[in-house]
């Protein structure tokens, strides 16, 4: 069997340059004559990316259990291809995965916090809607990424490329909810053994971010190669 494909997964909180990161692997994959296919995640082109498309613009309104299983459908319905242009021999690139699917549900907390006494200071407790477990129980079985970036930005820097759009999810306190999800997700990764996960300093300028990124592709793609069946997610 010739050399299938790696599956590249590109991760992080909004504003974190993942859609600048993913198109210029792409390109240097390309100029490196590796045969590679970007995608992205939510894929709003389908009919179920068209009713993400819509909540996530508060168009609609859905129950957080029903959007979870819809973007973790929107990737069910692309697995399959995911799996046949690895096994292809093509590389794929994809913005936002599995990973935000957990992240950015199981950080959603119930609008009025509870509390807690200590001494004469009140502590927050939030309460999460949705379980971790639950959130990645839709997950399992899906392609597992051969390599993740978890790309990292601080809110400061993030608020400095011109802030947060208008899009659900897109303000501070929900991103760093997000933030302790994935940290979360990444250690669980890395004692699974199933793919690498690394963590690369988002805020530092995009070309020195390009140049990390290829740091670790080139010789995982060269040397390392990718072999055995395409993994599942744990
Ligand atoms: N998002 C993305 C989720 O909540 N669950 C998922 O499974 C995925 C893939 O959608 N704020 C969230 C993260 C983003 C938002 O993504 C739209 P993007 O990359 O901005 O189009
Ligand atoms: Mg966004």
């Amino acid at each position: 069997m010739s050399k299938r494909g790696a599956f590249i997964a590109i991760e992080g909180l909004d504003r974190s340059g993942k859609s600048t990161q993913a198109s210029a692997l792409i390109k240097r994959l390309e100029a490196a004559n590796v045969p590679c296919k970007h995608i992205k995640f939510p894929d709003r082109t389908t009919p179920i990316g068209k009713m993400i498309d819509s909540y996530l613009q508060s168009k609609t309104e859905l129950d957080d259990h029903v959007i979870h299983l819809l973007f973790s459908a929107n990737r069910w319905e692309l697995a399959s291809s995911i799996v046949k242009a690895l096994e292809e021999g093509t590389t794929v690139v994809c913005d936002r995965y599995a990973f935000s699917g957990i992240a950015f549900s199981a950080a959603k907390v119930l609008p009025r916090e509870t509390t807690s006494k200590d001494g004469d200071s009140t502590i927050p407790i939030p309460t999460h809607v949705l379980s971790y477990e639950w959130c990645r129980a839709p997950e399992i079985s899906l392609p597992a990424p051969d390599l993740t970036f978890l790309l990292e930005v601080s809110p400061e820097k993030a608020e400095s490329r011109g802030g947060y759009g208008e899009e659900r999810y897109e303000n501070k306190e929900v991103q760093e909810h997000v933030r302790q999800v994935f940290d979360r997700i990444g250690e669980e990764i890395e004692s699974s053994g199933v793919g690498k996960w690394v963590v690369l300093d988002a805020d530092l300028d995009k070309d020195e971010v390009e140049q990390s990124v290829w740091d670790e592709v080139k010789p995982f793609i060269e040397h390392m190669g990718v072999s055995g069946p395409v993994r599942k997610l744990w």
